[in-house]
Parts: structure tokens; sequence; C-alpha cells
């Protein structure tokens, strides 16, 4: 068996998978991808993922690309237990729900504004996408509520694929803990994982001091 992770350190959805690859336990080999340097427009990339996305699994030549697809998949296949993606279908709805509120709201949020920086030398950040990184904040906020995740009382997927995102947004707008207390305790919860450090606290902590002293909001 073999897993191969293609991903890049500061990549938040990479970050998610590791995570979720960690909280299994799962050997797996990691390949890196430099996508300031267009190695995820090779033709060999591209055969893999015609997205040229990270990240990207390739389990056995199975390739499965887009984080959320990733962390599901590997839950389903290789946990002993199906806590990190409940198989009840109320519970995995409210799962996917979180989910995709990271993959459109959250992480939407932070790519529209990396994404113009390190293609285009976009440094000036306009108010309205600052704004929807406050918005992504408030909604997080009022999710988690008196609850320690972001589905309630047990851990998932969803945290993580969170919590990878979370973590980076710092490049944009801090995280405020008089505004946002929920969202600052549930981080720290996450955040003292015994793998957290390695698989997402590095790689955020680097992406945060790429990005925050070239942006300027307004
Ligand atoms: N929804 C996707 C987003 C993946 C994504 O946008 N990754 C960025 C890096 S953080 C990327 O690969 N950008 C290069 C490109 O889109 O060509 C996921 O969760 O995997």
């Amino acid at each position: 068996m073999t897993i191969v992770l293609y991903g890049m350190d500061i990549s938040p959805p990479v970050r998610s998978c590791q995570l979720v690859l960690q909280a299994l336990n799962l050997p797996y080999k990691y390949e890196n991808v430099n996508l300031l340097q267009g190695e995820h427009h090779t033709e060999a990339y591209l055969k893999k993922n015609p997205q040229h996305t990270v990240p990207l699994l390739d389990d056995d030549g199975l390739c499965i690309w887009d984080s959320h697809a990733i962390v599901c998949y590997l839950v389903d296949k290789y946990a002993e237990s199906d806590g990190l993606y409940p198989k009840d279908l109320a519970k995995r709805a409210l799962v996917n729900q979180r989910m995709f509120f990271e993959a459109t709201i959250l992480y939407m949020a932070l790519r529209n504004i990396s994404v113009p920086y390190f293609y285009n030398n976009v440094s000036i950040v306009p108010k309205e996408k600052v704004d929807n990184v406050r918005a992504g904040y408030e909604h997080l906020e009022n999710f988690i509520a008196d609850n320690s995740y972001v589905t309630g009382d047990s851990l998932t997927v969803a945290d993580f694929c969170c919590a990878a995102t979370v973590s980076s947004l710092a490049a944009v707008l801090d995280l405020d803990p008089l505004r946002y207390p929920k969202t600052t305790q549930w981080l720290a919860r996450i955040s003292e994982l015994p793998y957290y450090e390695e698989a997402n606290g590095l790689g955020a902590q680097k992406y945060i001091k790429i990005l925050k002293p070239v942006l300027t909001t307004e």
C-alpha cells in the first residue's frame, strides 16, 4: 500500500489532509509540488489532477483531489471507527455542511486574496475582501457556539478543514479573541493535538510570515 500526498506546506487544504493522515496514524509519502515554479502544470501532474490543484492524493493509483474529498475518503477507507466522519446520516450531513462552508466561504475568502498576490503581485486587499474574512469568522463563531468542536462535542474532519484555513487567515485579519472567543478557544483546543504543530502549525506560521508583511488591507 502506498499513499502519496502531493502538496506544498503553506497550503491550507494540504495541511488539512496532513492533519487527517496523522490523526489516523497512516504512513504516507509526501511529494512537494512547488506551485510558484509551476510544478502543478507539468504533463505528469496534469494526468493525475487536470484541475492542477494541491492537495492531490494518490492511493495506489487512485487519484483524488480536493482536500474535502480526500479527508472523507481517508476516514471511510482507513479509520477504525467512523468518529471523524460519522456514518449516521444526520451527523454526516452536519459535517458535510461545515466542510462545504469551509470550501466555499472560508477558504475562498483567503484564496481570493492569496491568488492575486502570488500570481499577480496584488498586495492591496480591498475592504470587501477583508469583510469576507470577517464574515467567515462570524459564521464559524456562531456554528461553534457553546460546543467544543464545529459540529458539536466531537472532533471531525470538518474541524481539521476549518482549522487549517482559520490558522492561516491571520495573514489578512487577526482572529480577535474578544470578538471571536469561541473560535479562539476552539483553535487553541485543536492546536493541542499532538500532531498539530507538524501537520499544520508550522505551515500556517510560514504562510502568515510570507503574506502578512506584504498585504495592505483597506
Ligand atoms: N477546494 C480545493 C482548493 C485547492 C486549492 O485551491 N489549492 C491551491 C493551493 S492552496 C492550488 O492548488 N492552487 C493552484 C491552482 O489552482 O492552480 C481543495 O480543498 O483542495
